[in-house]
Order: C-alpha cells, then sequence, then structure tokens
C-alpha cells in the first residue's frame, strides 16, 4: 500500500502527473497551498480586496469560492441563470444550496429577464452560435456586476488553459495568445481578471470539491457537446498518458515565452457603446447589438401577425 508522502499514513490521493500520493487531510492542504501560491506569484489578489467570483455550479467555479473564502479572502459569488431548460435548474439549485451551506453571498441574475427569452431562443432567433451569444452575455453581465469589486475571478483550471492553449496554437491566434495568462491587470474600466486554477488539474478540482463536500452539478451545458475545447482535451489526456507533466510544461512554459506574442497584439482603440457605456471596439457594443437585434426581430414579428390577422 502506498503511503503519503507528508504524514506516512495511507495515501488515498494520487496525483500521477505529480508523482505524488497523499492521504485525504494533506492532499486538502496541499491544494490550499499551492492555490495560494499561484495567488502570490502572479499577485492576484490581496486579502483586503473584494473579489467577485463567477460560479456555473460546476466543481471548478464552486470549489474556487470555497477554497478562497477558506483561505480568508473577501469573496462574493456571481451566478447568470442562463435559461437552458433542466441544464439551468439544476445548476441554479446547486449554487443556492452551496450558498446556505456555505453562507458566502451570491448574486444571481437571469438572462431571460434581460431579453425575455434564454440563451438557445437568442441563438435560434439571431441565428448565430449558442456559445458565441452566451459567452458575450455572461463577459458583459458579470463586468457589468464587478462595477464596486475589485477583481473578477474565474474556475479555469489546468486542463480548461491547456485546451485553449492548444487551440490558439494550432489556429495561431496571436492576439488571444497575447491574452492568454493567469492574470490581466484592469483596463479601459474592465476589472482585473484572475485564474487561481491556472495550475491545478481537472482532477484536482473534482478531487478537493469531493473531499470538501462540495455538492455540484455534474452534467455538461447541452451545448457543449462536440465543442473543440473537449477534443483538445481529449487528445492532451492521451499525450499526458504517455508523457507525464506535458500539460503543466505546456502550460507553463508558454507563460514564460508570452512576451513574444504581446508586443505583436494589435492595439485596437475601445471606446464607450453610445447606449451603455460598455467599452467596446465599436459605436455599439454587442450586447446592445444583441438586445437591438431581438427588440426589431420581435416588432418583426408582430407586425408579421398583425398583418395576418388583418
Ligand atoms: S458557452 Fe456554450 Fe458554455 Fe454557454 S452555451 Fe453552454 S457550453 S454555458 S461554458
Ligand atoms: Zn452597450
Amino acid at each position: 500500500m502506498k503511503k503519503c508522502r507528508i504524514c506516512g499514513k495511507p495515501a488515498e490521493v494520487f496525483l500521477i502527473s505529480r508523482n505524488l500520493a497523499l492521504c485525504r487531510r494533506d492532499f486538502v492542504e496541499n491544494f490550499e497551498k499551492r492555490v495560494e501560491k499561484t495567488i502570490n506569484k502572479f499577485r492576484m489578489a490581496d486579502r483586503g480586496e473584494k473579489i467577485l467570483v463567477a460560479v456555473s455550479g460546476g466543481k471548478d467555479s464552486l470549489a474556487l469560492l470555497h477554497v478562497l473564502k477558506k483561505l480568508g479572502y473577501r469573496v462574493t459569488g456571481y451566478h447568470i441563470n442562463l435559461g437552458i431548460g433542466q441544464y439551468s435548474h439544476e445548476s441554479l439549485k446547486k449554487v443556492l444550496d452551496f450558498q446556505k451551506k456555505e453562507g458566502i453571498e451570491i448574486i444571481i441574475e437571469n438572462v431571460k429577464e434581460e431579453f425575455g427569452m434564454g440563451i438557445g431562443e437568442i441563438s435560434k432567433l439571431l441565428r448565430q452560435p449558442t456559445c458565441s451569444i452566451c459567452g458575450t452575455i455572461k463577459r458583459y453581465m458579470f463586468n457589468r456586476t464587478a462595477g464596486s469589486f475589485d477583481v473578477i475571478a474565474t474556475g479555469h483550471n489546468l486542463d480548461d488553459e491547456a485546451a485553449t492553449l492548444m487551440g490558439n496554437v494550432l489556429n495561431w491566434q496571436i492576439e488571444y495568445l497575447a491574452r492568454q495568462y493567469p492574470v490581466l491587470e484592469s483596463k479601459n474600466n474592465l476589472k482585473k481578471k484572475i485564474k487561481p486554477f491556472v495550475f491545478m488539474s481537472e482532477y484536482e478540482t473534482a478531487t478537493y470539491a469531493f473531499l470538501e463536500d462540495i455538492d455540484y452539478i455534474v452534467e455538461e451545458c447541452p451545448y457543449a457537446t462536440g465543442a473543440k475545447s473537449i477534443f483538445y482535451k481529449g487528445i492532451l489526456n492521451r499525450v499526458e498518458d504517455r508523457m507525464r507533466g506535458t500539460k503543466i510544461h505546456f502550460l507553463s512554459g508558454f507563460f514564460k515565452q508570452r512576451g513574444r506574442f504581446v508586443s505583436q497584439e494589435k492595439r485596437t482603440e475601445l471606446k464607450p457603446c453610445i447606449k451603455c457605456g460598455y467599452m467596446t471596439t465599436s459605436n455599439i457594443c454587442q450586447f446592445c447589438r444583441i438586445k437591438e437585434k431581438i427588440n426589431n426581430k420581435k416588432g418583426g414579428n408582430h407586425e408579421r401577425n398583425f398583418l395576418q390577422n388583418q
């Protein structure tokens, strides 16, 4: 039987990529120390700052909110009900249960209240890809709510970031490469953005959530099926099986080299949206455009129905 490297008791968690076996208690302690180390290394936040944490109801985001609070940071959660049928119902339920159990304030907003319909219906109506509409809306609402906070945090883990990096490299998305980093300083009235789980694997965040008794939604969003990121994750897992530590080397090596891409980044001038003041590259921001398009379509449908009924 393998023993815990730290205390010598029987090990229960095996971190193959780090060649480390730990007992439950030492795994939890080690996990929390590594998160703190990442926060300090990248100067993500200090304990006086107010952090808004995006929570979907999944393991990474709930574990992040939990660990930040445990480490003594001033955290508030932020959840958006996307209006995606059963998936959104279940997600909201997990978030509300977590809030009750942990006593952490979580701000909840609803896409249906904003647009009169959920993400799926918006994408159908506007004939635009669901995840691109969803990304725009989530980013906007998160930034809008972040107004009185110092920092915004997301639960992206090592597997997510390595898959994103792979996609960005395969397509040579220089601008995305320049912006892929564990911390992005505040700019153009957008808040400072941090990813404290950037070096924690999906297996580690899931194990931590399980050992800390965090109940989360296991199902993926129905629109995630077939996503390129899932395909890239599969490939990286296969490489990792053959060559331990590949993901962490890939990502941390990139962070050391990232400066090469920053200088090539196109510096696009941002200006405030004429409708809402959000910083954007054109006169009207994407979010206001979506609103406008929905209103136009609804108006169009209304007129059509009216004429048909004459
Ligand atoms: S973008 Fe797409 Fe996600 Fe939105 S529609 Fe679902 S899969 S939730 S991260
Ligand atoms: Zn706007």
